[in-house]
């Protein structure tokens, strides 16, 4: 590590001890240590991002959803089947470990907000709250493990491991679709006020293993640098996002528990 990664280290590490009001936005990049596949650029882990393989139009849509059912469904069927043992790595327990000693101290208030599907900051014990309350998990993406109606949202709690064919609602003969938030859908209000208090509140913004692609998440880190906030980003490929005042060019199971845990 060069000395400008050495410095920025010691300071990010001294903002998180002095921080107040902590907001963290989590990107699939947190995940790749876990063994689970990013969808844009690489990860020394997980090889191919899931985007050069495949179109998220086609597969992460509503418009796709609606053209073929099936092939969107047996999607995420696969995606559920190679992640289903995936384990939280060192980043999610940092995270969530801060989260808990902040929580007990009092002295800080630390917001966990991902854009991940992969319920990994939760297996790691951050606590999910659909309305959120300071110091909790935002899910703004939902939760690939959850299924819903399409056409009337009832919450569908069957057990779909190994179904193949699109499930149909009892209720209203619906289609049962993953509770994620595919591209060109709103997301819960409720969850995205939240993160915008939690981004527009914070005194230290911790972006983490995201490409800052996809909005309106990415577009929190302006609003925090609106506000003052200082901005550190952990990905081992920095993105072009000129608000950052601490670049931490590395993989988050290795740096984020050297951050925190000190
Ligand atoms: C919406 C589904 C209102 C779940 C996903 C404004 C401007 C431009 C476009 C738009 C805009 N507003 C809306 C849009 C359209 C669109 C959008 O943003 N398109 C982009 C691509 C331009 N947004 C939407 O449609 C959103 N809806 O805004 O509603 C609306 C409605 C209609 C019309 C207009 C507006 C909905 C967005 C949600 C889409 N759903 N997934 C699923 O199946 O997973 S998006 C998908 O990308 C995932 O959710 C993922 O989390 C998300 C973001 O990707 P990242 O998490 O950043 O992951 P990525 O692979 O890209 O990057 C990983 C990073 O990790 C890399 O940088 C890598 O270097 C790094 N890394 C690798 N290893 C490590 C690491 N970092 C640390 N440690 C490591 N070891
Ligand atoms: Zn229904």
């Amino acid at each position: 590590m060069d000395d400008l990664q050495k410095q920025n280290l010691e300071k990010v590490k001294k903002l998180v001890q002095s921080a107040k009001r902590v907001c963290i936005l989590t990107g699939a990049g947190v995940s790749a240590e876990s063994g689970i596949a990013t969808f844009r650029g690489y990860s020394e882990e997980t090889g191919e991002s899931l985007w050069s393989k495949y179109d998220p139009q086609q597969l992460a849509s509503i418009d796709g959803f609606l053209q073929d059912p099936e092939m969107v469904w047996q999607w995420y069927q696969w995606r559920r089947e190679v992640n289903q043992d995936k384990q939280p790595n060192p980043a999610h327990i940092a995270i969530a470990q801060w989260q808990k000693r902040a929580k007990q101290s009092g002295q800080q208030d630390v917001t966990l907000v991902t854009q991940n599907v992969d319920g990994l900051h939760q297996k790691a014990g951050s606590d999910p709250k659909q309305y959120s309350v300071i110091g909790s998990l935002i899910e703004l993406h939902g939760n690939i493990w959850q299924n819903h109606c399409l056409q009337c949202s009832k919450e569908h709690l069957e057990d779909v491991t190994g179904v193949q064919q699109v499930p149909k609602c009892q209720s209203c003969g619906g289609q049962i679709r993953p509770s994620v938030v595919w591209f060109g859908e709103v997301l819960d209000q409720n969850k995205w006020q939240a993160a915008e208090t939690a981004a527009y509140c914070c005194d230290l913004f911790l972006s983490i293993g995201t490409s800052s692609q996809v909005y309106p998440a990415a577009g929190l880190m302006m609003l925090a640098k609106s506000q003052g906030a200082k901005i550190v980003e952990i990905n081992p490929e920095p993105t072009q996002n000129s608000v950052v005042d601490y670049q931490i060019k590395g993989k988050a199971g290795e740096f984020f528990p050297q951050i925190v845990n000190n």
